[in-house]
């Protein structure tokens, strides 16, 4: 399995609304696979289908320091969500070095199916909980820089415009 293509804001596929899994099969699996590999590529700590533009309601999430304990969420329901909230610093892989404070349940208990399609339910905290949140919404075609002012959004989206045609340049004088 090869590295997936990850989009870039603003990528209007990043906003679309991704479907129920049906059913979890060899097809999904192997995204599943091609996700883990693609987001430990990348060295972030989740990846959204959304983001490889695959439609489908799939998560994978790996904040161990070893990097060695992935969580795979297909069709993922928040089943409790803490009154309490903290504010971190979030980055994502489609928003490459931008990084800015946003809200959060503090502790969220998730249902999911794993990668052999049992149901199971995880309470998790910190950033676990952060990432389950942000990649929950990624999957609502949300982005998490549309928690920040239209402001710093646009500064945001232009940044991002700048960035990718600069590489795009790169490439061309490379061949
Ligand atoms: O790698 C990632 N780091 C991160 C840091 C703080 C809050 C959320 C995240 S998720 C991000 C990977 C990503 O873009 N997932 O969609
Ligand atoms: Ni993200």
């Amino acid at each position: 399995m090869s590295l997936l293509t990850i989009l870039r804001y603003p990528d209007p596929r990043l906003h679309k609304r991704a479907q129920p899994v049906a059913e979890v099969d060899a097809r999904i699996r192997r995204l599943v696979d091609g996700m883990l590999q693609t987001m430990y590529d990348a060295e972030g700590v989740g990846l959204a289908a959304t983001q490889v533009d695959v439609h489908e309601r799939v998560i994978v999430i790996d904040t161990s320091e070893k990097q060695d304990q992935a969580l795979i969420l297909i069709n993922p329901e928040l089943v409790w969500c803490s009154d309490e909230r903290v504010v971190g610093e979030e980055g994502c892989l489609s928003v490459p070095t931008v990084y800015d404070k946003v809200e959060r349940h503090a502790a969220v208990t998730v249902a999911a199916l794993d990668r052999d399609g049992h149901r199971y339910e995880r309470r998790v905290e910190g950033l676990t909980a952060v990432c389950v949140q942000h990649e929950m919404d990624h999957l609502l075609g949300k982005m998490f820089v549309e928690y920040l002012s239209p402001f710093k959004r646009d500064r945001i989206r232009t940044k991002m415009l700048k960035k990718t045609r600069e590489e795009q340049q790169e490439l061309r004088q490379r061949a």
